[in-house]
């Protein structure tokens, strides 16, 4: 019946309203379908294609666009083939990225969040967002354990911005004329952070003009965790060279190992050196909802500024990623065609002149509706679930033949195949072999699209995989199902 509309049969055109309702219709006939099929094991987690194959058109799917308007009918043929060729990230059995799942409250905010279509500058056109929002960070604020849940903080566009914020924020308390003057208004300004970490913070150093040189890396212990006393020494070095200390990054849920850094300790450093703390806990974050797991966090409420992303643990769609800490005054411009002094309101609610962007996303209300539908105790039992099933992955492996494993949080493990067993595992010729492993096994995975599983080298270890969960439809036969892939994809 579409076949002869086109978009400009839909509102606002007169009349409109007949096709419009009808293209929505279909449009969610096709998303249900996905969604139900995505939660179906039998379906797969991908049907992989090369960029090239892509691009060349698949079956009628051409990403080319096009002069004149297409039929509806063939917008929704695209709608489909789009989710086709994708990757069904919410499927119990993709294990591949920090952030997984499909969250079906978390799918409904973003659909009314698309269709409210606002900014978050203004209070003036998102007044419901905005206090959604500061409600929603003061609340995070006093798990943080800040008193009173005082503070500030932002959504951003995603860890890595929210780590940005961290290091903007220090520097302007410190040297808040750098705002106005720029770096030669600040001696020179150093930054440490956990050889684990996230490469952010490097690239914060870059962005904003430390330089990536001024991000001093610090050393850690077999778990991954910072060693407090190199922290300790590599400052007492930069002084030494006259510069200034500014900033420690303590990372709680490293990105590949899980590791979290001993914040009390670091806290210590910092308060003797009058230096910034800040936690990284974008991965890590979610356990602070976990009354069973929340003192891996254990001195937090030290931090002067906190990333959390409720899109990793909590299974919030993405994206959601928040920076909590004094922003004020730090990005502020003041433009005078946005943020007027003299509304009719109290303008400390247009809160967009805190973020470095200027058009801001909603994220906030599909995270506030989750937390409505599942309440605080909702999301302690999907963060209690999502460690309970890595310990059974844990212990699944620990001591079976043709794994071994650098023993931390997320669950890291080589899969030695029959072939390498027995050889002498520090010889140059077993640690190529091996490197090559975890790739293999993940092309022959992609390719069957049975399940999905990262993998990476760290430091002088070779690739090894690195199994995360924060799927809540995961269940212990998907982890099974997973190391039987691994074991008939890598018997070869
Ligand atoms: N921002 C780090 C995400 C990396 C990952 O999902 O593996």
């Amino acid at each position: 019946l579409l076949v002869f509309v086109i978009i400009l049969d839909l509102l606002p055109a007169k009349n409109g309203e007949e096709a419009t309702i009808q293209f929505l219709l279909e449009l969610v006939d096709i998303l249900t379908n996905y969604i139900r099929k995505t939660f179906d094991r039998s379906t797969k987690v991908l049907d992989f294609h090369h960029p090239h194959q892509l691009l060349e058109g698949m079956e009628g799917f051409n990403l080319e666009l096009s002069d004149q308007p297409e039929s509806l009918e063939q917008i929704l043929v695209d709608c489909r083939d789009t989710l086709k060729y994708g990757v069904r990230t919410g499927h119990p059995r993709f294990f591949n990225q920090l952030s997984t799942g499909l969250d079906i409250i978390g799918l409904a905010g973003e659909w009314l969040t698309s269709t409210a279509n606002t900014n978050m500058f203004t209070y003036e056109i998102a007044p419901v967002f905005v206090l959604m929002e500061q409600l929603t960070l003061k609340k995070m604020r006093e798990m943080i354990g800040w008193p009173s849940g005082e503070g500030d903080g932002i959504f951003s566009p995603g860890g890595a911005i929210s780590n940005m914020y961290s290091v903007m924020i220090a520097r302007y308390k410190y040297f808040p004329d750098v705002k106005t003057k720029g770096m030669s208004a600040a001696p020179r300004l150093v930054l440490f952070t956990s050889e684990h970490s996230h490469y952010s913070i490097k690239k914060a150093g870059a962005a904003l003009g430390f330089g990536s040189e001024n991000v001093v890396l610090l050393s850690t212990d077999e778990r991954g965790r910072v060693i407090p006393s190199d922290l300790e020494a590599k400052i007492l070095d930069v002084k030494q060279k006259g510069y200034h200390p500014l900033f420690v990054n303590a990372t709680a849920g490293s990105t590949v190992y899980g590791a979290f850094d001993p914040i009390n300790e670091i806290a210590d450093i910092c308060e003797k050196y009058n230096m910034w703390l800040h936690v990284d806990g974008a991965w890590g974050g979610g356990l602070l909802m976990s009354r069973k797991h929340r003192h891996k966090f254990s001195g937090v409420e030290r931090a002067n500024s906190v990333t959390w992303n409720p899109h990793k643990m909590m299974g919030v769609p993405l994206q959601c990623s928040a920076i909590l800490g004094i922003l004020s005054g730090c990005n502020s411009m003041c433009a005078g065609y946005l943020f007027q002094p003299d509304k009719q309101y109290d303008v400390s609610f247009d809160t967009g002149d805190k973020a470095i962007q200027c058009g801001r996303h909603v994220d906030i209300f599909k995270f506030w509706l989750m937390w409505k539908a599942k309440g605080t105790i909702g999301f302690e039992q999907h963060i209690d679930r999502c460690l309970d099933l890595s310990q059974y992955l844990y212990e699944k492996i620990r001591n079976r033949e043709g794994y071994e494993m650098p023993q931390h949080t997320n669950v890291c493990f080589w899969y030695i195949p029959p072939s390498l067993r027995g050889m002498d595992p520090n010889s140059q010729e077993y640690r190529e072999k091996l490197h090559k492993v975890a790739p293999k096994i993940k092309a022959l995975m992609m390719e069957s699209g049975t399940t999905m599983v990262g993998y990476q080298p760290q430091g002088q270890k070779v690739n090894f995989f690195r199994m995360v969960i924060s799927n809540p439809a995961a269940l212990q036969s998907d982890i099974d199902f997973l190391i039987d892939e691994i074991e008939r994809l890598g018997h070869g």
